[in-house]
């Protein structure tokens, strides 16, 4: 069943000239970076992702939300795009038109050769100061992750000397308007949007595929589990993105 399934997959995307690719934090899961959730086993787990990605937990306590985003960092740093990134490139420059949209706020997509992801939810590689959204450099060296957690005082902005803060999109933020805009644009006049890695629970990211299939785009999901998406998708490829996807672009 799977062979079939897979099968119908490549017949679409080879038939199809406008694509969207639309991933999610399991993309990077092969990669050894942490999918969101999972980004608060071990050393983190005693806190909720949803309660330090956002505006009051760095208000409340800087160090602390600024060492998670450096731990992040330091773990996408160490990390390498996997097959599924290469693959994602790989259909990029083979399709005409062809867009990739991601939640993903690491850069493996840039490294497997994506040259212009839009970044729905911000990068960890552009930081900015929480006051004035003046760009700081992203510090090099990297935050190891050290036994039991570990707050790191956030440097400060040399224009106006407010803590920076990472350059992602919290909870409760407004997406960035230009990304979002064309990645609407984008899934409303595909032909095909391939969805890799996302459980389509946070909005209006999760928009996306919705749109595409409004519009009458043919809809493929790349997951291991089940997600909400599965009543939107035609084709359901069951699997991991790294296994999954290399078979789509043979
Ligand atoms: C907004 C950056 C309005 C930060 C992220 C109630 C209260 C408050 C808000 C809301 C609410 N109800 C709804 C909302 C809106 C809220 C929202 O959607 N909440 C959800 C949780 C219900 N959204 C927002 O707040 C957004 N802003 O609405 O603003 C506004 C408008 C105007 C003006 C002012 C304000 C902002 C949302 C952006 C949040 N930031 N990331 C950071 O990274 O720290 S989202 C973050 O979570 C990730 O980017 C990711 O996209 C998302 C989900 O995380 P994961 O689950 O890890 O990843 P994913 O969903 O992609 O799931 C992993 C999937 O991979 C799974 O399905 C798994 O099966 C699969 N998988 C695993 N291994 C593999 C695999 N797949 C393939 N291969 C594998 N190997
Ligand atoms: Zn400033």
């Amino acid at each position: 069943m799977e062979q079939l399934v897979a099968g119908e997959a490549a017949k679409l995307l080879g038939q199809a000239r406008r694509v969207v690719i639309f991933t999610g934090a399991g993309m990077s899961a092969e990669s050894g970076v942490p999918t969101f959730r999972d980004a608060l086993s071990g050393l983190w787990q005693q806190f909720d992702a949803q309660a330090l990605a956002t505006p009051e937990a760095f208000r409340a306590d800087p160090a602390l939300v600024w060492g998670w985003y450096e731990w992040r960092r330091s773990a996408v740093g160490r990390a390498r795009p996997n097959q599924g990134h290469v693959a994602v490139a790989a259909i990029e420059a083979r399709v005409p038109n062809c867009v990739l949209v991601t939640q993903n706020v690491d850069d493996l997509h840039e490294r497997a050769g994506s040259t212009a992801p839009l970044h729905l939810h911000g990068s960890l590689f552009a930081p900015r100061c929480s006051a004035c959204a003046h760009p700081a450099p992203a510090p090099d060296g990297m935050a190891e992750e050290p036994a039991g957690g570990r707050r790191i005082t956030p440097p400060r902005c040399t224009r106006c000397s407010a803590p920076v803060r990472p350059g992602v999109v919290w909870f409760g933020e407004a997406l960035p308007e230009a990304a979002l805009s064309a990645a609407v644009e984008a899934a409303a006049t595909c032909d095909l949007l391939l969805t890799v890695g996302t459980s389509g629970l946070v909005y209006p990211a999760a928009e996306i595929p919705q749109v595409a299939a409004r519009c009458g785009a043919a809809v493929i999901q790349v997951n291991p589990e089940e997600t909400p998406l599965d009543h939107v998708a035609d084709v359901n490829l069951r699997g991991p993105a790294a296994r999954v996807l290399p078979a789509l672009v043979e």
